[in-house]
């Protein structure tokens, strides 16, 4: 048995593209910060039994999520050569029913407490490169706060790891604004991702630039030179957002109350608040800022009548194992 912790990240420079779907090779690489109060923690039993099972948040889980796991455990039990099924069990901290993605934090917490159960023992790349098979984002948040993801060229995807980024001297928390009001099913990254790959006219220059981006993003973190920053993270964002509109049909995830809330940031930094925004695949904008500037961002974020909270988090720690399941 083995119980182990990871917390999800926000990408500064975005994922979008893959290179390889059966190994879930990414096309280019990433950058991210790992958060703290975006937490999962995960059980791993190994048990008699003819199948794999999944409990989330105390109540068994669907058919589609207890395959996907039970996939990503075949990978586990073959690396390990051991046949034996496991029941996962695994709390989020934070509302999965809000649309903030958990996949990153949730495969990260199982490859950690699967590895665990299964007697492996992997360093953090190898762990890294694990997590991604379960999803891309996850290979990331195996670290805590800045990690960088290499896309890698080998077909084996041995060199497709995360890694943390070390000599950032600008240290940032995140406000993530949460829109509320009427939901529309929202195509999920796999599948908008794959779709924008298939017929978005702007993919190949979007993949040249995740390149110069990453470069530029080092730079400003190591220089401390935050309208750099700024200039890159929403540049990242923006040209993800406008390569994923650009498929046909195209892929809208932002709202009124995105843009309410890019423009709210924009204003922010021109009244000299150093914070950029950037919005993953749904409607919710997370904004950066240095911790003391944090409460300040998120009550200006607060004001818009289709926003239904702001979570506020620091940086955060990488997985790792837990004595229980229960804080
Ligand atoms: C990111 N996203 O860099 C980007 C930006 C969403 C928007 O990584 O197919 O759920 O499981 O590898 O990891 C979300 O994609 O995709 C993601 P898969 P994943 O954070």
């Amino acid at each position: 048995m083995a119980v182990s912790s990871a917390r999800a990240n926000i990408a500064l420079v975005k994922y979008w593209g893959k290179r390889e779907s059966r190994l879930n090779l990414p096309a280019a690489g990433s950058l991210s910060l790992t958060l703290h109060a975006l937490k999962t923690r995960t059980e791993v039993v190994l048990v008699d039994a003819p199948e794999d099972s999944l409990w989330l948040d105390g109540a068994p889980a669907d058919a589609k999520a207890t395959g996907r796991v039970s996939r990503f455990l075949d990978r586990v039990r073959s690396l390990a050569g051991r046949g034996e099924r496991a029941r996962v069990e695994s709390f989020n901290t934070f509302p999965t029913a809000a649309g903030l993605a958990s996949s990153a934090s949730a495969f990260a917490a199982l490859a950690h407490a699967a590895s665990t159960a299964y007697g492996l023992v992997l360093d953090g790349r190898s762990l890294s490169s694990l997590a991604r098979q379960g999803s891309g984002s996850a290979a990331r948040s195996i670290f805590g706060g800045f990690v960088r993801m290499h896309a890698g060229v080998r077909d084996d995807g041995q060199d497709a790891f995360a890694e943390p980024l070390e000599g950032s001297v600008i240290e940032l928390a995140a406000a993530i604004a949460i829109a509320g009001g009427t939901k529309e099913k929202e195509v999920g990254s796999t599948d908008g991702m794959e779709h924008t790959r298939r017929t978005s006219p702007y993919h190949a220059s979007w993949l040249a630039q995740v390149e110069r981006d990453l470069d530029a993003c080092e730079r400003a973190l190591r220089s401390g030179d935050f309208e750099q920053l700024a200039e890159v993270v929403e540049g990242s964002c923006l040209a993800m957002h406008a390569n994923a509109m650009a498929a046909r049909p195209g892929l809208v995830y932002l709202r009124g109350s995105t843009l309410w809330a890019l423009e709210r940031v924009r204003a922010l930094r021109a009244s000299g608040v150093p914070t950029c925004f950037t919005i993953d695949a749904g409607p919710h904008v997370v904004a950066f800022t240095p911790p003391e500037y944090l409460s300040a961002v998120a009550d200006a974020l607060a004001a818009h009548p289709e926003i239904e909270r702001v979570l506020t988090s620091p940086a955060g720690e990488g997985a790792r194992a837990e004595d229980g399941l229960h804080p």
